[in-house]
């Protein structure tokens, strides 16, 4: 019988519809978070992202949108892992999260977000997407990793986030 509430979903055969990425700006045990503005998720506090555009590599779009959303260009940018997101309304979102050690420019708010520092043991993730705990201090402190995480609307429904070892 179909159990509506049911979070068993098939990971093996799941295809993205959708791709985005997430870069996070380290520095001095801070990181560079936004109120953001527009978008999915506008309201939460995350770190600056978006989608690919046609004919992007996941780093070169990264880099595009916090070019575009703060006025900064980030420095050497590191993939660090993926976030796999199957949303009950059919959005199937692949992310691709990296971290920066440097950046050039003065963060600066623009129509879609407002920067903000938070030091790396302070995060208000009471105001972020559920699924950030799971895996953004492990990645913070230097960590890679895959993760998957089912969602409706707001709401978590199941996560799994597998850690790397450096010889993976
Ligand atoms: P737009 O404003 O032009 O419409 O779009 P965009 O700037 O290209 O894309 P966006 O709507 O900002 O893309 C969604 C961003 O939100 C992307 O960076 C991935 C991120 N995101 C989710 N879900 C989650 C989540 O659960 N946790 C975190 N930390 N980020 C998430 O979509």
């Amino acid at each position: 019988m179909s159990n509506p509430g049911s979070t068993s979903l098939d990971w093996s055969s799941w295809q993205p519809n959708m791709l985005a990425n997430l870069l996070f700006v380290v520095r001095d045990c801070r990181v560079l978070l936004i109120h953001k503005k527009r978008g999915i998720g506008a309201g939460k506090i995350n770190g600056p992202g978006g989608k690919l555009e046609p004919g992007e590599s996941a780093m070169e779009s990264a880099i595009r949108e916090v070019e575009e959303e703060l006025l900064i260009t980030p420095f050497h940018p590191e993939e660090m892992g993926v976030l796999r997101f199957a949303f009950r309304d059919g959005l199937h979102l692949h992310c691709t999260v990296f971290r920066s050690p440097d950046y050039r420019g003065e963060p600066t708010e623009t129509h879609e977000a407002t920067p903000e520092w938070f030091d790396i043991d302070h995060i208000p993730y009471d105001r972020m997407w559920a699924d950030d705990i799971h895996w953004l201090p492990g990645m913070l402190s230097g960590k890679r990793f895959d993760a998957w995480f089912e969602f409706d609307g707001d709401t978590m429904l199941s996560h799994r986030v597998k850690w790397h070892d450096a010889t993976d």
